[in-house]
């Protein structure tokens, strides 16, 4: 098949799922476009079959908010003809799937045709989706989407009431990681440059938006640290960082508290990690969880949203109510102060992870729902 692929190309879930979809598709034989404003932060080698296509906006004085929606429309429906693509696959809705959108109508308009493909991923449907000023354009999108998926139940079951849209058909695929880079053998952890010997390393990874709450992974650590000797290995950047820096000064911690700011790539880190944090209010599905699993990293995080499908609470980590600090602070003491408890965990999350959400498996659900969805004009 041949396969535009349009996501958001910075870091974040969506566009490290878009992209490892596509490098995946690459190699099992489909030509595949990526088609975005920048390239994406996994994408940075050749790879035979993907080709990037980079969207030019014009920067126009009148144009105070200038218009990429319109200008990858734009490239959308250049690349489809020229290229002849069969099918375009738009990660996060908003504003991808309207986009893709306007590109099949242009298609259309000339005689020609392509199937268009939306994956839901979290906050375009349960936050941003839901403001009144993009609610009623995600409907209409995702509504004349020619396929739509879901990374988890969970976000499944929130579309279906957020939109109210009975006869969208969401397929559930959830995310994957490919075993052999999240592997704990694999890396030479550099402990020392990390922590002391005998400190126990506890991570969060993320982009440190209000969702993630980070300062309730600071306040789980200051609890930890109370009993366990261990320090907070914080990853990524975002608007809510300042807020931790403050609150772990403020709570004494700030010897015990590393920032790292933004990293391309977190394997080789996961695999130096004792215990992974994911305090979030809410998470579709919550990738990096996923990744600090299949690295053998027990998680902590909140229940309620999409983590409980990725997390099974008790056997590959624990999951208390989204706030619940003091109980997660509990489980941390209990899992990082036994050793054996430990390895049993640990061994269950990398099992979990590869048994449930392994490339192998799941890349090839997407093949054949591309085929199903190409299939539908044919019958
Ligand atoms: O929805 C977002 O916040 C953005 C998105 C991203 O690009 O990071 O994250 C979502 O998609 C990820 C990949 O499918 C999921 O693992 C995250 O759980 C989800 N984030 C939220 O639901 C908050």
């Amino acid at each position: 098949m041949k396969i535009g692929i349009t996501c958001y190309p910075t870091f974040g879930g969506s566009g490290a799922v878009a992209t490892e979809l596509g490098l995946q598709l690459a190699d099992r034989g489909h030509e595949i476009h990526f088609i975005s404003y920048a390239q994406p932060f996994r994408l940075i080698h050749f790879h035979e079959g993907l080709f990037f296509h980079e969207v030019e906006v014009n920067r126009y004085p009148l144009f105070v908010y200038p218009p990429y929606s319109l200008a990858l429309a734009v490239s959308m429906h250049e690349i489809t003809r020229d290229h002849g693509l069969d099918l375009l696959h738009v990660h996060y809705a908003i504003p991808h799937a309207t986009t893709a959108w306007i590109a099949r109508e242009m298609l259309r308009s000339e005689g020609s045709d392509v199937k268009l493909v939306t994956t839901l991923h979290g906050t375009d449907i349960t936050l941003v989706g839901q403001d009144p000023s993009y609610w009623s354009i995600t409907k209409f999108s995702i509504e004349r989407s020619d396929g739509l998926t879901a990374v988890s139940d969970y976000l499944q079951r929130e579309t279906y009431e957020a939109f109210k849209c009975p006869e969208c058909s969401i397929r559930v695929i959830p995310n994957f990681i490919d075993p052999a880079v999240y592997q704990r053998e694999r890396y030479e952890c550099q402990r020392g440059a990390l922590a002391p010997e005998d400190e126990k390393i506890v991570m969060h990874i993320s982009n440190f938006r209000a969702v993630k709450r980070i300062e309730d992974v600071v306040r789980v650590f200051d609890r930890l640290a109370r009993s366990v000797p261990s320090r907070l290995i914080l990853v990524g950047d975002g608007p809510e960082r300042q807020a931790a820096e403050d609150l772990s000064r403020e709570l004494g911690r700030e010897d015990r508290v590393t920032f790292l700011g933004k990293l391309e790539s977190v394997a080789e880190l996961l695999a130096c990690a004792d215990l992974f944090l994911l305090p979030s209010e809410e998470e579709s599905f919550g990738l990096v969880a996923l990744e600090a699993m299949a690295s053998g990293v027990p998680v902590i995080g909140s229940s309620g949203s999409g983590l409980s499908e990725v997390v099974t609470d008790g056997i590959t980590g624990r999951l208390h109510p989204v706030g619940d600090v003091e109980a997660m602070a509990e489980s941390a003491v209990e899992l990082l102060g036994d050793t054996e408890r430990w390895r049993r965990v640990s061994a269950a999350a990398r099992q979990s992870a590869v048994e449930r959400f392994s490339s192998d498996r799941i890349v090839p659900m997407y093949e054949s729902y591309y085929e199903e969805v190409l299939a539908v004009d044919r019958a």
